[in-house]
């Protein structure tokens, strides 16, 4: 059983109080968080640097699965960084090493060795070079968001022109980036904003700084303490965090969000890699300030294992779903509606997989693995394309579903539709 490993740090920050005074959050929470997160790791398909990274932040460096995490990473950086992965996964892993205390300009692994950072640099400019052509990245603006963030922390160029166009696109009325994706935004514009001394460039940061938490703070005094929903709050409060110069005077409530984060039971590790950050005072800015010597030094405190036992959903009782499938925007269009019976508790997933299953020349599909569970690629033989920029929708009763198919669960009656959409 892998235990959890405080880092001595962390448990004076939490006895402490940090940056964001009377908002940290319980210790028996934190470690409970840490647990899900190192219990992840052997099951999970692929590594995920962002699971590395909070476990960083919050000073746990010392477990059997930060070590086989760190491993693994820097295995898949060799062997996929150049080829496959999107700018946004090498920032990603940039900032996971940077936080390990290795250098991403050096990474070494099964006899090879491979320069992040330059790959990032390529990879950002390819992005840089779509938004000028096309109006949009090669992915989205959430990953040139990380590039700018992981290349700004690095203090390698490259970062200066996306923040230029981060910094307009938040300022734009006509703009409607998710909180996520703003919040991501205002990591890589503050860190940008500490960098540079061009007058009109700090004005610029600054604006959209200004204007962006101002957002989010009436945003959650309108929603009770919500920040877009609660799987973005982990973002959102870690960019308030950082941030309180940008909103001065004005003080943020943060004991109000923190109360939602706590009121929810974040299961999935991505979830909880985004929001561990948060609860201990920390941000993704601060992944170059890890302090790895006394982190290696730390006692390790030991966690009785945490009960794994899942009320394993399948209730005898059987809910009626229907389950449609809709395609209005490409190719030959199409459109069909079934009934699915399945167990209560049982996640959308499996909805589709009995639709399948009844008739399979309809409802066929097909996920891929991702660091937030299984993500649909195509239905009926129509396929998701990031050069198209289509995905599947999914819709409960009209509203978009807040969680994937593998843990959202459907309700007796309810009316699910995947719908081809663009993003
Ligand atoms: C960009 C984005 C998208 C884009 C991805 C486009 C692309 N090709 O890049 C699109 C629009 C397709 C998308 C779709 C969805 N998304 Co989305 N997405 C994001 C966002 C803003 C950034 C992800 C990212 O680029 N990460 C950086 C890259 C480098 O990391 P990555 O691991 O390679 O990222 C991949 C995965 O994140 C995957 N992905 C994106 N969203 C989702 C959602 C689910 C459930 C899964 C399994 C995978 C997945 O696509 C990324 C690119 O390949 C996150 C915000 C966040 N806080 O993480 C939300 C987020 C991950 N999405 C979310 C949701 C709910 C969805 C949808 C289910 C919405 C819906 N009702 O249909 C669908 C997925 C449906 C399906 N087909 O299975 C939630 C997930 C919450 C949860 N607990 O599971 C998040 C956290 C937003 C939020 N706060 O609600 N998304
Ligand atoms: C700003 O930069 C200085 C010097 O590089 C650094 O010590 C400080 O921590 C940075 N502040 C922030 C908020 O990033
Ligand atoms: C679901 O709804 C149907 C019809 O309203 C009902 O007969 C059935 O008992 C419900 N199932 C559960 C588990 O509540």
């Amino acid at each position: 059983m892998l235990g959890v490993a405080f880092g001595i740090g962390l448990l004076l920050a939490l006895a402490g109080g940090t940056a964001t005074q009377g908002c940290v959050a319980p210790a028996k929470l934190v470690a409970q968080m840490l647990q899900r997160l190192e219990d992840s790791v052997p099951v999970s398909e692929q590594p995920n640097p962002s699971v590395l990274l909070a476990m960083n932040l919050a000073g746990a460096t010392n477990s059997a699965a930060h070590k086989i995490l760190l491993q693994q990473i820097q295995e898949d950086a060799v062997n996929r960084a150049q080829k496959d992965m999107t700018s946004g996964e090498v920032a990603l892993y940039v900032l996971a090493l940077l936080s390990s205390c290795q250098d991403p300009r050096h990474v070494q692994a099964l006899g090879q060795t491979v320069n992040l950072l330059r790959i990032l640099q390529e990879k950002t400019a390819e992005e840089m070079e779509n938004l000028e052509n096309n109006g949009v990245p090669k992915t989205t603006l959430y990953s040139v968001s990380l590039d700018a963030l992981a290349l700004c922390l690095e203090q390698v160029d490259g970062y200066q022109k996306a923040s230029t166009v981060l910094a307009k696109e938040l300022l734009s009325p006509e703009s409607h980036l998710s909180v996520d994706t703003r919040a991501v935004a205002v990591l890589a514009l503050a860190c940008m904003h500490n960098r540079t001394n061009n007058h009109d460039m700090k004005h610029l940061l600054q604006d959209a700084l200004r204007k962006v938490t101002n957002d989010f703070l009436d945003e959650q005094e309108m929603k009770n303490g919500m920040i877009g929903n609660i799987y973005s709050m982990g973002l959102a409060l870690q960019a308030l965090e950082a941030t309180s110069k940008f909103y001065a005077p004005r003080k943020w409530d943060c004991a109000q969000a923190f109360s939602k984060v706590h009121g929810h039971d974040y299961r999935q590790p991505m979830a909880i890699a985004q929001v561990l950050p948060a609860l201990v005072g920390r941000s993704y800015l601060e992944a170059a300030h890890v302090d790895c010597v006394s982190a290696s030094m730390s006692p390790s405190l030991q966690m009785s294992p945490s009960s794994t036992s899942e009320t394993s959903g399948a209730s005898k009782a059987l809910i009626t779903v229907q389950y449609s499938i809709t395609n209005k925007l490409q190719g030959r269009h199409f459109s069909y509606t079934t009934s699915v019976q399945v167990p209560d508790g049982s996640t959308l997933l499996k909805v589709m997989q009995v639709a399948e299953e009844d008739k399979p020349k309809i409802f066929s599909f097909q996920t891929k693995p991702t660091s937030w569970g299984p993500m649909v690629t195509s239905i009926h033989g129509l396929e998701a394309n990031s050069e198209d920029r289509t995905y599947w929708q999914f819709l409960s009763d009209n509203n978009a579903i807040e969680e994937g198919v593998g843990y959202y669960q459907p309700r007796n009656g309810s009316h699910v539709e995947a719908v081809f959409s663009t993003y």
